[in-house]
């Protein structure tokens, strides 16, 4: 089950590793923010079910909000890939629905990593927000099912063609929190209710915020442990956010509940290194109980 993840997290961000060599074609939606100006974001739902997304086909791209719902019996995420120039989506669902191979990919692969709204739990889900450029893109989901097979190779890829349309700025932040290789800058404030929290990526690979929910006496050793070996029921609960590329921004809307315990973490492979998740690396916020 383990290698199942491992090889094929490591065949997608490889790709994020060649794209961020080449982001100055303004593909990277933030570079025409300057000159946007106040719009309301395209809206688009995603839904995740066992096994595969309902998704509009095509979409129109600058700012998007995208709201993500996990109606399945399983964990699922929601990445969102770039299709590499010159290559299809055809090429894109073959290779993340191969099955795993030990044999390390010998030519790039016919994607690149985006974003995506990352892993929540059955019942969850959240909103993501970011200027997407217009392109081909696929949706698709990596986890695991218990039998080993990737929910991608279950179904769980899905194209997207974004059209051309106007970046704007992202909504206000409450809270801000930019991620380095591998650490978050700090344990952002939150209040119950609402919170937009803008996540920006200076690091070399791609981040998350990943909010999860902890429960009473639930510690970050227990959440990291379980990273490093994945089995049994996990200890906390994933409740979706926010994923982005190096060099850019996103914003998570997240509803949080007074008295209850959170954290945010980034289980998101370190792709330049021995591919274990960034949580296990320290990239986590310690414990933040809402007032
Ligand atoms: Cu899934």
């Amino acid at each position: 089950m383990k290698p199942t993840r491992t090889i094929t997290w490591a065949l997608v961000l490889a790709a994020s590793l060649l794209v961020g060599c080449d982001s100055t074609d303004g593909r990277n939606g933030n570079e025409r923010q300057s000159d946007s100006e106040e719009r309301s974001p395209t809206k688009v739902n995603v839904v995740a079910e066992d096994y595969g997304f309902e998704a509009p086909a095509t979409i129109s791209g600058g700012l998007v909000e995208f709201t993500f719902t996990n109606t399945g019996n399983e964990p699922h995420f929601a990445g969102l890939a770039r299709v590499a120039d010159g290559k299809s989506f055809e090429e894109v669902e073959a290779a993340m629905t191969a099955p795993p191979s030990a044999d390390v990919p010998t030519a790039p692969p016919p994607f690149e990593d985006f974003a995506g709204i990352p892993t929540a739990d059955p019942g969850e889900g959240g909103t993501m927000t970011l200027n997407v450029p217009a392109g081909s893109y696929a949706f698709f989901c990596l986890i695991p099912s218990p039998d080993g097979v990737s929910h991608a190779a279950k179904g769980m890829v899905k194209e997207l063609t974004v059209d051309e349309g106007s970046a704007g700025s992202l909504p206000n932040p409450d809270a801000t929190v930019v991620a380095t290789d591998f650490a978050f800058d700090r344990n952002p404030a939150v209040e119950a209710g609402e919170n937009v929290v803008l996540l920006r990526n200076e690091g070399q690979q791609l981040h998350e915020i990943n909010l999860v929910e902890l429960p009473s006496g639930t510690t970050m050793d227990n959440v990291v442990d379980w990273y490093s070996r994945p089995s049994g029921p996990p200890p906390m609960r994933s409740l979706a956010g926010a994923a982005i590329l190096p060099g850019e921004e996103a914003t998570a809307t997240l509803n949080l509940e007074a008295g209850r315990t959170y954290a945010f973490i980034c289980v998101i492979p370190d792709v330049l290194g021995d591919f274990a998740t960034h949580v296990t690396k320290g990239m986590l916020t310690q414990p933040i109980t809402v007032p």
